[in-house]
C-alpha cells in the first residue's frame, strides 16, 4: 500500500487518539492505563521538540546573521528585502496578538478544567507563573537586563532564558561577520553543517509525530474529559485561521496597491504553490514551485526571485509568527494568566525572532514556540494542549508563509523595476520585454 503522506498520518493519529481514549473511558481502568502507558510517549515527543529548540536557535540564527552579510552586500535589493520581510512579520504578529486578545479562546476553559490543567501540569506551570509574577515586581529595566546572559551554558540549560540564547547567537553571528573572511569560513561551514544536522533531526522527530499526537490527544481526553477544553482548542484553531486569512487579504491588497496586479491575478498566480505548501507543510519543499510561479506567471524577474524567495523561505514566516503569538497567549489564558502589555510587546519581539529562526520544514514553528513561551514566562506544559492539534495549523501557516514571500518578491521587483507589466499571466522566454 502506498505510504500515507506524513500529515495524513498525523491527522489519523489525532483522530485515533481521541477515539482510543473515548473507547477506553468506558472501562474504569482506562484513565490510569493511558496516563501510565500512553501519555509518556506524548511527553517524549514534546521533550524531543524542546531538546531541539536551543540548537535550532543557535544554528539558524548564527547562519542567518552570517548569511545577512552577503545579502546586505547585494546593494539595495538586499536591504529592501530584509526590511520588507521584517515589517510584514511584525504586522503578522500584531494581527495575531490583537485577535487572540479579542477572541480570548483560552477563556472558554472553565475554572474546573483550568484547575485540572494546573494540577496535572503543576510543576512547570507554577514555576512559570511565579517567574512571571516576579518579573512584574522587578524594576522597569529588569527585562532588558535579563537578555544578556552571564553564562551561556547556564542560559542554554534553563529553558527560561531563550532570549539570552538568542542574544548570544546574534552576538556571535555579528562577531562572525566582523572577522576576516578566511578565518570566518571554517566557522560558517561548521554552522551550515550544524544547521543541516538540526533540520534532519526535526525531520526524524516529526516522523514520530503521528504517535506523539496520538498519545497527547488520548491523554488530553482522559485528563480533561470536559468538552470545554476541546471547545477552547477549536476556538484557538479558528483564531489562528482567521488571522492567517487576514494575512492573505493583506498580501492581496499590498500587491494590488503597489504593483496594480489584481487580486484574481495574484491568487491564480500563487495558488499552485499555496496548495503544495498546504499539503507538505514545508516552505523549503515548495520553494521550487514558488519560484516557478513567481517568475513564469507573476512577472518577477529571475534575478529578483532567485534572491528574494530563498531568503524568504528561511527567514520570512509571517504565518508562523502570527501562529506563535496566538498560541502563546492562548496557553497563558488557559492557565489563567493575564499577560501584561509589556509581556505581549515582548512576544512581538520573540515571535518575530522565533519565526526568523524557524526552519522551513514541518513542525519548525512549533519547536520555536518554546522560545516565545519561555521568554514570556508561559508554562511550556501548555504545549501538550496545542501540539496535539498543531499539524492542520502548520499546513495553513506554511501556505501563508509562501504567499508572503511571493508578495514581497513582487514588491521588491517593482521597486528595482524588474516586474513585468501588471496582470500578464504567461511569459515567453525573452522576459522582461525590454
Ligand atoms: N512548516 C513551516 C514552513 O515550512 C512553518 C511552521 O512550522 O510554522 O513554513
Amino acid at each position: 500500500m502506498k505510504k500515507l503522506a506524513l500529515h495524513w498520518q498525523i491527522l489519523l493519529g489525532m483522530a485515533a487518539g481521541v477515539i482510543f481514549a473515548l473507547l477506553l473511558s468506558n472501562f474504569n481502568w482506562g484513565p490510569g492505563f493511558i496516563s501510565d502507558w500512553i501519555k509518556p510517549f506524548g511527553n517524549i515527543f514534546i521533550n524531543a521538540l524542546k531538546l531541539i529548540a536551543v540548537p535550532l536557535i543557535l544554528a539558524s540564527l548564527v547562519k542567518g546573521i552570517s548569511d545577512l552579510k552577503d545579502i546586505s552586500k547585494l546593494s539595495k535589493m538586499g536591504t529592501r528585502t530584509i526590511v520588507t520581510y521584517i515589517i510584514t512579520t511584525v504586522i503578522a504578529v500584531s494581527i495575531g496578538l490583537t485577535l487572540v486578545n479579542l477572541v480570548q479562546p483560552g477563556n472558554a476553559i472553565s475554572e474546573e478544567t483550568r484547575n485540572d490543567l494546573l494540577t496535572s501540569y503543576a510543576g512547570d506551570a507554577n514555576t512559570r507563573i511565579q517567574d512571571a509574577q516576579r518579573q512584574k515586581e522587578s524594576g522597569p529595566l529588569q527585562a532588558l537586563e535579563d537578555i544578556v546572559p552571564s553564562n551561556i551554558f547556564a542560559a542554554a540549560s534553563d529553558n527560561g532564558n531563550m532570549l539570552q540564547v538568542i542574544f548570544f547567537a546574534i552576538f556571535f553571528g555579528l562577531g562572525l561577520i566582523l572577522i576576516p573572511e578566511k578565518n570566518a569560513k571554517p566557522v560558517k561551514d561548521f554552522f551550515d553543517g550544524f544547521n543541516d544536522v538540526i533540520l534532519k533531526l526535526i525531520d526524524l522527530i516529526m516522523l514520530t509525530a503521528p504517535y506523539g499526537v496520538f498519545a497527547l490527544l488520548a491523554a488530553l481526553v482522559v485528563e480533561s474529559p470536559s468538552t470545554d477544553l476541546f471547545a477552547a482548542l477549536a476556538m484557538y484553531g479558528l483564531t489562528v485561521i482567521i488571522g492567517l486569512a487576514l494575512m492573505i487579504l493583506f498580501y492581496v491588497l499590498i500587491v494590488w496597491i503597489f504593483t496594480k496586479n489584481t487580486p484574481a491575478f495574484f491568487i491564480n498566480g500563487i495558488a499552485p504553490a499555496q496548495l503544495l505548501g498546504f499539503s507538505t507543510s514545508s516552505s523549503a519543499a515548495t520553494l521550487p514551485v514558488t519560484m516557478e510561479r513567481v517568475e513564469e506567471h507573476m512577472g518577477v524577474h529571475k534575478e529578483v526571485a532567485s534572491f528574494v524567495l530563498p531568503i524568504g523561505a528561511t527567514i520570512n514566516m509571517d504565518g508562523t509568527s502570527l501562529y506563535q503569538a496566538v498560541a502563546a497567549v492562548f496557553i497563558a489564558q488557559a492557565f489563567g494568566m493575564d499577560l501584561s502589555f509589556g509581556v505581549q510587546l515582548g512576544i512581538i519581539a520573540t515571535a518575530t525572532l522565533a519565526s526568523i529562526g524557524s526552519a522551513a520544514v514541518p513542525g519548525a514553528g512549533m519547536v520555536m514556540l518554546v522560545i516565545v513561551l519561555a521568554q514570556a514566562g508561559i508554562p511550556e506544559a501548555g504545549l501538550a494542549l496545542i501540539f496535539a492539534v498543531d499539524r492542520p495549523l502548520d499546513m495553513c501557516r506554511t501556505m501563508v508563509n509562501i504567499t508572503g514571500d511571493a508578495a514581497v518578491s513582487m514588491l521588491v521587483a517593482k521597486s528595482v523595476d524588474k516586474l513585468g507589466p501588471p496582470n500578464v499571466l504567461e511569459w515567453d522566454d525573452n522576459y522582461p520585454p525590454k
